[in-house]
Formats: C-alpha cells, structure tokens, sequence
C-alpha cells in the first residue's frame, strides 16, 4: 500500500459585514481607512464628524469583509440630524454579523457605556482599543483591559493604533474568525459600496470640518448638484449649504480665499481617490434650516 499524501482541505471561506461602532472621535473612521488600506471615510479632530454610514470591503484569499463605519454615537445633541445619525446607528447594529467596538485607549466612560447598551444580544463583539500610540509603558493598559472584560462579554480584544498602524492585521484576523463560512459577495477589486457622487460629497465635507473653526462646520453640509464623467475627467458641481446668510462670507472667506482652498483639498482627494481629473465647481448657499427637518434630510441623502 502506498501511503498518498493527504490533501489539505482548502481552507473555508468566510464573508460578512462588521459594524464598527463608538462614541463620536475615537477613531472610527481612522480605523476603517487603515483596515481597507486607503481614505475613503472622513476623518477630523472634530467630535460627530462622520453622518452617514460607509462601507469600506477588505477582500482577503480566505475572507471578504464589509466594514460599516457609522456616525458617533451620542446622546446630548438632539436636532434632527443627530437623531438619524443615532438611527443609522442602531439600524447598523440590527444588520450585521460581528461589531467592533472602538474606545480610546485609558478611557472609557458614561459615553462609551451608552454605546455598550445598544449592543444587540447574539452578536459577537470585538473591543477595540484605540489611540495605544498615545499610551507610554503598555502595562498600563492591562488593568483597562482587565476592567473591561470584566464588564462586557467580548470576543477578543485588540489594542491598536489607528493612525499609526499598529496591530490592524490581528484585529482583522480576530473578526473574520466570527464571520459565517460563505462566498465573497463583491468583486475582490471593490473598495466600498457607495458612490462616487457620495464620496467626493464627503470629501468636501471634509475640508469645511477642518478648515471651519470649531462650531461652524456643524452649520454645514454638501450637496452634490452634478457629476459627469466626461472622458476621463469628472465634472462635479457641488453645493456648500450653510444655515445663515452671515456664515456664507465666512465660508468664502477675504477675496473668496478660504473657499478656493477648501475646494482645491478637496478636489485632490477626490483625484486621488477616484484615479483620475476631477472638474470641481463649488457654490455657497443658504438653507435656513437644513439640519432641523427629516425631510430636508432625506432630501440631502441622509439615513432617516
Ligand atoms: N493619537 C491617535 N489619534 C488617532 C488615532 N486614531 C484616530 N485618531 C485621531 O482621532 C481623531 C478622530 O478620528 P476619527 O477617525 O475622525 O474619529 P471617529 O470616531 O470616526 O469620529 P466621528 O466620526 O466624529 O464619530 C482624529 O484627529 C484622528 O486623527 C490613533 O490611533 N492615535
Ligand atoms: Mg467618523
């Protein structure tokens, strides 16, 4: 008898979507970027900067992974706007096979645990602790790990640093372990699932998030009026909406300066992300009340 050797059995492949989840500015965004490898999520300083959800799809031999960056969830703000973002929140919890929970490294507080009690039974959940790159003597993060497990049931813990990079592929290795075995479900190019039009919006969001000044930015929104693929150049026409008419000049800026850098920033993310020209034309105008109405909002592409 001549002993074959055995094959190995190929190994399952597994697919799902992640929701990653948090109290607003503890690196949501930041994270997704760094786990799909380029930026297709808006990122500032600023808390609530993230309003909408966004997919990001990691593609792996084994594995494929829709990551659902959602926006910070919060509960002292309460106008219409921060109450669809708190709905698109929840409504990413009710959709997914596993969730990542971001906190900050050494802090996780009252706002956190709000995040924590949205978490639906039955789901597997993967903590997340971010912004280790800010923690000298790593020791100290054991009793914060301690403390946590001891709260919360998890199915792994990962520190990581977001920005910097570190630890990224052990936290994707522990969430496609609780993903269920089944076929990839986007082409293994794909990086998201949103369009163009919406993402060169966010892009300009951006700017006016770190540009703005500290209160500003939250009077504000994008609306995309036009985007054309002429040839290899997209043509987009794009629209600033501010509440008032006295935030206009601000966003305009002396002799229209501060517009045409918001605009030009946000034009070279767009051609860096989309792979080519980007035409961008963009207006400032007025409408009163854009954040107040479920309508408004709806209108505006916003998850009601
Ligand atoms: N030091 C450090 N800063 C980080 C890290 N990750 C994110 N940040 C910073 O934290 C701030 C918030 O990052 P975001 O990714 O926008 O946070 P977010 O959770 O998506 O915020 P919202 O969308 O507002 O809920 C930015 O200034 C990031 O540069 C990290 O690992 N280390
Ligand atoms: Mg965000």
């Amino acid at each position: 008898m001549s002993l074959q050797p055995v094959p190995e059995a190929p190994l399952a492949h597994r697919a799902g979507t992640v929701a990653i989840v948090g109290r607003p500015n503890v690196g949501k965004s930041t994270l997704l970027n760094r786990l799909v490898g380029c930026k297709l999520s808006i990122t500032s300083s600023k808390p609530q900067t993230t309003r909408r959800r966004l997919t990001g799809i990691v593609t792996r031999d084994d594995a494929q992974i829709v990551f659902v960056d959602t926006p910070g969830y919060q509960t002292e703000h309460r106008t219409s706007l921060n109450l669809a973002m708190n709905r698109s929140v929840a409504a990413s919890l009710q959709e997914t096979h596993a969730i990542v929970w971001v906190v900050e490294a050494l802090k996780c507080g009252v706002r956190d645990e709000a995040v924590a009690r949205l978490l639906p039974h039955g789901v597997p959940v993967v903590l997340a602790i971010n912004k280790t790159d800010t923690v000298q003597g790593k020791d100290r993060l054991l009793p914060f790990i301690d403390e946590l497990s001891r709260r919360h049931a998890f199915a792994a813990i990962v520190p990581v640093s977001a920005a910097k990079g570190s630890q990224i592929a052990a936290l994707l290795d522990e969430v496609v372990a609780l993903l269920p075995e089944g076929p990839p479900l986007h082409d293994a190019d794909a990086l998201t699932t949103v369009s163009e039009r919406d993402l060169a919006a966010e892009l300009l969001r951006e700017q006016l998030f770190r540009l703005l000044g500290d209160e500003l930015p939250y009077s504000t929104t994008v609306e995309i009026e036009r985007f054309r693929q002429d040839g290899r150049v997209r043509r987009i026409h794009a629209a600033i909406l501010v509440d008032k008419e006295g935030q206009k000049p601000i966003v305009i800026g002396k002799q229209g300066a501060k517009l045409k850098t918001i605009a030009s920033r946000a034009r070279q993310d767009m051609e860096r992300l989309f792979g080519g020209s980007v035409y961008l034309e963009v207006w400032v105008k007025v409408r009163r009340g854009w954040a107040d109405s479920d309508a408004s909002l709806k209108r505006l592409g916003y998850d009601a």
